[in-house]
């Protein structure tokens, strides 16, 4: 006979923090929102640690390479997508390793000859105003000359003439040869008054460029999440069908944590995926495994050897799995029950396994609150599809700017690998997801800083400055839906409407 739980499927939306005693260190200057990423003994230190708990989407409307540079730098992780070929995506992660805070590899390059309006069609298309001009138009071409946009003047000169008239000629401009530090570089920059710094190789051909406003980023970025070499760590998903020419690329580009990317990873192939990345690299290779959503599917994923196991399903913002399929459960249900049973083979083993909860995170507070009932981490869509950073264009749709979002699962995405269950059908059956337009929200970080100060005081509210800390005291209740009304301002007529304190 079927077995039916007795407890309901709750979301985070259900539960409320309960404050405890707030002392003196209770600051948000004194929080650390440091989070394992990956499993460690007791004692030990993980080797991945973020500083923000927050991973952006496998997604292709979320993180591509501008995402992975842009968390890694406030201290977070993106999951570069793998519904894209693998020779792409490789590129994509080596081009965030290749980004080495402050090292760049230039993306804007043209031929000797090129026209004005053309250079001014690159320049709308990539976003930046610094072209580089090499011999044969490539980032590591004979370096010719530089043309921004201070140049030329678009109403006035004439778009048809070579570009060669209006760039800074290689013996006009400012270079460093390869092998300069960092800190040399900048003090070029800064002695000379420029913004840009080409690092030329012995024999003039473009290696890198150095950016004024990235020596500037740096410095008010201490939380960058960096390796032993100072480039930006990034992930990147993978699925159960083509690991084997998968992963080894991905390594080759130098990705850092591999992610198994699917709906229901209490599977055999993950299995399969995970048995193969310990043969062919041992623990060198670090990978997460899910998604499940109960003790049963954690400690098959933990006992086959995952570094971090992701929990959820169905709860996601452009999913309808629940709808077409009836499977899946409530986010915070499956946390509590996932969590529990992490505890419980951390005793057993001494080995902590990271909990990233996934998907169904709608306001901020739903950050804290699954933190609160024990993830280590967790992993947005939405959240980050809405910013500068993630791939697709901004939109004006009537009057509101929005982006794209479309689910994984959606004919759009067409990642059949997620939803894959074996056998030789090699596509969608049917979709899973939805394509959405959300609410564009500017640059990553102006949110971002609110949303980490929002957690972090409200971890002073409950008395800690740590995730762990929070792991241990946090208090919890479940509300009712009077009580959610009576949460939001009511009985009074408000004098303006701005809902950005919702978020
Ligand atoms: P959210 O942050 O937008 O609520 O949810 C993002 C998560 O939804 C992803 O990390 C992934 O686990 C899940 N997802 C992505 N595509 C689909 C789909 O098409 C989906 N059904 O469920």
């Amino acid at each position: 006979m079927a077995k039916i739980l007795t407890d309901i499927s709750r979301t985070f939306n259900e539960f409320l923090l309960l404050p405890n005693l707030t002392t003196e260190e209770c600051i948000p200057e004194n929080v650390s929102l440091k989070t394992p990423l990956v499993k460690f003994k007791k004692g030990e230190e993980p080797k991945y640690t973020a500083n923000i708990p927050m991973v952006s989407a496998i997604m292709q409307s979320v993180s591509g390479e501008e995402m992975g540079v842009a968390l890694a730098r406030e201290g977070g992780l993106s999951f570069i997508y793998g519904a894209q070929s693998i020779e792409e995506q490789a590129a994509m992660v080596y081009r965030v390793k290749k980004h080495k805070a402050g090292f760049v590899i230039s993306d804007s390059n043209v031929k000797s000859g090129t026209t004005l309006r053309d250079v001014m069609a690159l320049s709308r298309k990539t976003g930046h105003s610094t072209v580089i001009v090499t011999d044969d138009g490539t980032a590591n071409g004979k370096f010719l000359g530089i043309v921004t946009n201070k140049d030329y003047r678009p109403s006035k000169d004439n778009l048809d003439a070579p570009i060669d008239n209006y760039m800074t000629k290689a013996e006009d401009t400012i270079s460093a040869k390869k092998g300069i530090s960092l800190s040399e570089a900048n003090n070029i920059i800064w002695e000379n008054k420029i913004n840009c710094l080409p690092i030329l190789t012995e024999e003039g051909n473009l290696k890198y460029l150095v950016f004024r406003k990235d020596y500037e980023e740096r410095k008010n970025n201490p939380n960058s999440l960096l390796d032993a070499n100072k480039r930006y760590i990034v992930g990147a998903g993978i699925n159960t069908r083509d690991y084997e020419e998968r992963i080894p690329a991905l390594v080759n580009a130098g990705v850092d944590i591999l992610c198994m990317d699917s709906s229901d990873g209490y599977s055999v192939w993950q299995k399969r995926t995970i048995d193969f990345v310990r043969e062919k690299y041992g623990d060198d290779v670090k990978i997460g495994a899910g998604n499940v959503v109960d003790a049963e599917g954690f400690r098959y994923l933990a006992e086959a050897g995952a570094d971090f196991i992701k929990v959820g399903v169905g709860g996601g913002s452009i999913c309808i799995t629940r709808e077409t399929k009836g499977i899946g459960r409530g986010q915070a249900s499956s946390l509590i029950d996932v969590v529990a049973e992490r505890n419980k083979y951390f005793e057993e083993t001494g080995v902590y396994i990271p909990i990233c909860s996934d998907g169904g995170i709608v306001h901020d507070h739903h950050i804290t609150i699954a933190l609160a009932l024990g993830a280590d981490f967790v992993m947005m869509g939405r959240y980050f599809a809405r910013f500068d950073e993630s791939p697709t264009k901004v939109l004006k749709i009537g009057n509101n700017y929005v982006k794209e979002y479309w689910g994984e699962g959606s004919n759009r995405a067409r990642n059949w690998q997620r939803y894959d269950l074996g056998g030789n059908k090699e596509k969608l059956s049917f979709e899973e997801g939805v394509d959405s337009y959300i609410p564009y929200a500017g640059p990553l970080k102006d949110t971002l800083d609110v949303t980490v100060l929002k957690i972090k005081s409200t971890m002073c509210n409950c008395g800690a400055t740590t995730i762990p800390e929070l792991h241990e005291k946090a208090r919890l209740t479940l509300v009712s839906d009077v009580s959610i009304s009576e949460g939001k301002a009511h009985d009074v007529i408000l004098k303006e409407i701005d809902n950005s304190y919702k978020n």
